[in-house]
Order: C-alpha cells, then structure tokens, then sequence
C-alpha cells in the first residue's frame, strides 16, 4: 500500500510539474507573439483591403505575408427596418448593421480611413479593440459630417475584435448600430473550413420619432434601465431566418464569427441541436471544445466552429430565451443532404 501511495504522490507531482511547464511555456509563446508580429516588415504598395457585409466574410489572408492595406469605412445615419416593417434610424458603418467584416493578418499595416457622409447630423470615429493606442483610433477618427479623417495601426495581436463608434454619448451611437468585426488573422492563416459566416448580437431601444410619423429612434431611458425592445442578430429581425438563412451541406465544417456589439447585454450564444467542437474563446488564442453555449459579453466576441453530422435547420439563439423568442433573437443556420441515422434517428415509437 505504502508503495502505491508513493507511486500516484510521484506521478501527481511529475504532472504537476508537467502542467506547469506548459503553462509557462504556452504564456511566453503568446507575449513573443505578439513581439514576432510588430518586428514583421509589410512591404509593397498598400492595398484596399475587401471588407463585406454580414453575414459574409471576406476571403482567408491564407499564407501571404504581412503587407500594408487601406480600410475605408464611410458613417452613415440612414432609414432601415428594424422589424416587421417598422423602420427605425440606424447609424452604419457602410450603410449595414453591423458595419463591414473586416480581415487583415498579423504584421499587417492598417491604414484606416474613416469618412463621415456628408448626409449625417453628428460626428462620428471608429475604435477598434484591435487596435493597441489610445481610444483605439476614436480621437484620431472623429470626424464632423462630410469630413473624412485617418490613422494608422500595426495588428500585433491576433484574434477576433470588435470595433465600434466612440463618438459621445457613446451608448446611443452603439446603440444605433455602430459596430462591427475586425479579424486578425495568425501568420499561416486559420485552418481552413467549408463555410464561414459573420453574425453579430445588439440590443436596440426604441421610441417613436418626433422628425418622422411613424419612424422609430433611440430611446435613452430604456437603454439606462437595459430594458431593450429587441434582441437582434445582424439589425434585422429575421435577417437570418426564412430566404436569409445561413446554409451547409452534411459533411461540411463551418465557422462562425459572433460578436456582440451590446451596447449592454451579455449574450449566451447557442446553436439548437448542435455542440462547438472549437470555440475561440472570447476571440483568443484559448480553444474550447465541445461547448454547448458560449458566452460573449457587449464589447466582445467568440469564434466557434462545428462540422454539420446531419441535415435540418439549426435554430441560433441567444439562450436568454425570452430575447429569442420574444425580441428577435433568432436564425437558421440550414444544413442540407442525407441523414445518418447513427447520428440522430427521427423515428417516433407508437403505442398501441
Ligand atoms: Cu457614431
């Protein structure tokens, strides 16, 4: 007996010492990261990076090099539905809720240049979580109605970042829709998947408007109290639900890129009948697995990844169920081709 308790006391300490050996490890690799992407040199003539519209994404950086690359971005405030034919007044990043998918490597040089549409009544700038500087560019972006201003950043830390307008009163310019997702990518590229997708969460509060009949706006006091009258994926309801659906093939890996844009709810996000095999937490460098529901707090973001056993339509929730059900948090992710009855069989038994 003594002899055993000797053995599992020296095997415990041997993969305690183990463990954190790694740890120490794994924490320098990921400080020299980013220490490897600020001394990585972008040459060539800068490039106009592609940014697009949710839900998609523009093209994988792959294994090019780090290079240099404009990102124009124009603010709107502009007339959309919100819901079921109501129309509310959204402020945009290039016109959509949320604004352009953005997607550099690390090492890149990011000119950014921020143009306010001249139809617009406020200023307004961009801060990007990616971004390592003051405001994360918003001081340096603001920009007044029909003006454009710029600035430049290196991206020496990968991961998925929000980025939103900073512009004050800053809830109510979030609140409006003024956000949206800039990827960095690692040196190499993410593994490549079948799908890709871009979603992101926000919370909308809404009053009628004194300017237009019938036009919703922004309303103050629900924001404060964190009482929304939606819960939405991409400033739409149904943006992802019926012709809008987002679709796979059995067989195929798919990536989504979840932000939350807020400006105040944590959202719980969920894929019904579907597990994560991979979540990015928090858009990190740390993976998860086999995660039923991950959380993405206002400000933040997840990665997360799943290959599709069988067909149906995947519901995508907010699992604060009543902001699905009841404000508009929902999609449909439709996943075609044959079944696998090893995985999942529909078949119901009847009693006589
Ligand atoms: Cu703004």
């Amino acid at each position: 007996m003594k002899h055993k308790h000797l053995t599992i006391y020296t095997a415990t300490l041997l993969i305690t010492a183990l463990l954190s050996c790694n740890s120490t490890s794994t924490t320098k690799q990921e400080t020299n990261s980013s220490e490897a992407a600020l001394a990585m040199v972008a040459e060539g003539n800068p490039e106009v990076a592609e940014v697009t519209a949710a839900p998609k994404v523009p093209a994988p950086v792959g294994t090019r090099a780090a290079k240099k690359l404009i990102v124009n971005l124009v603010t709107t405030e502009i007339e959309g539905i919100i819901a079921d034919s109501i129309p509310y007044t959204f402020w945009t990043f290039n016109n959509t809720v949320p604004g352009s998918f953005i997607r550099v490597r690390e090492g890149d040089e990011v000119t950014l240049n921020l143009k306010n549409d001249a139809s617009s009544i406020l200023p307004h700038n961009i801060d990007l979580h990616a971004v390592t500087g003051p405001g994360g560019g918003a001081a340096a972006t603001t920009a007044p109605p029909g003006k454009e201003a710029s600035f430049s950043f290196k991206a020496i830390n990968k991961g998925l970042y929000v980025y939103h307008c900073a512009a004050p009163p800053v809830p109510m310019h979030i609140g409006n829709g003024m956000y949206g997702l800039i990827l960095v990518e690692p040196a190499g590229g993410l593994k490549p998947v079948d799908r890709e997708y871009y979603i992101m969460q926000g919370d909308f509060y809404t009053k009628a408007s004194v300017v237009k009949k019938g036009l919703m706006e922004f309303d103050n006091d629900k924001a404060v109290a964190e009482n929304p009258d939606y819960v939405l994926f991409n400033g739409k309801k149904g943006s992802l639900l019926g012709a809008n659906m987002i679709e796979a093939k059995v067989g195929e890996t798919v990536r989504l890129f979840i932000g939350n844009g807020g400006p105040n709810l944590t959202s719980s996000f969920h894929v019904i009948g579907e597990i994560f095999d991979n979540v990015y937490l928090e858009g990190g460098s740390t993976v998860s697995h086999n995660i039923q529901t991950t959380m993405i707090p206002a400000g933040g973001s997840a990665i997360v990844e799943f290959k599709c056993d069988v067909p149906g339509e995947y519901v995508l929730v907010d699992h604060s169920l009543s902001r699905a059900f009841n404000k508009g948090c929902i999609g449909k992710l439709k996943v075609t081709g044959e079944p696998n009855e090893k995985v999942f069989s529909a078949k119901t038994l009847t009693k006589e």
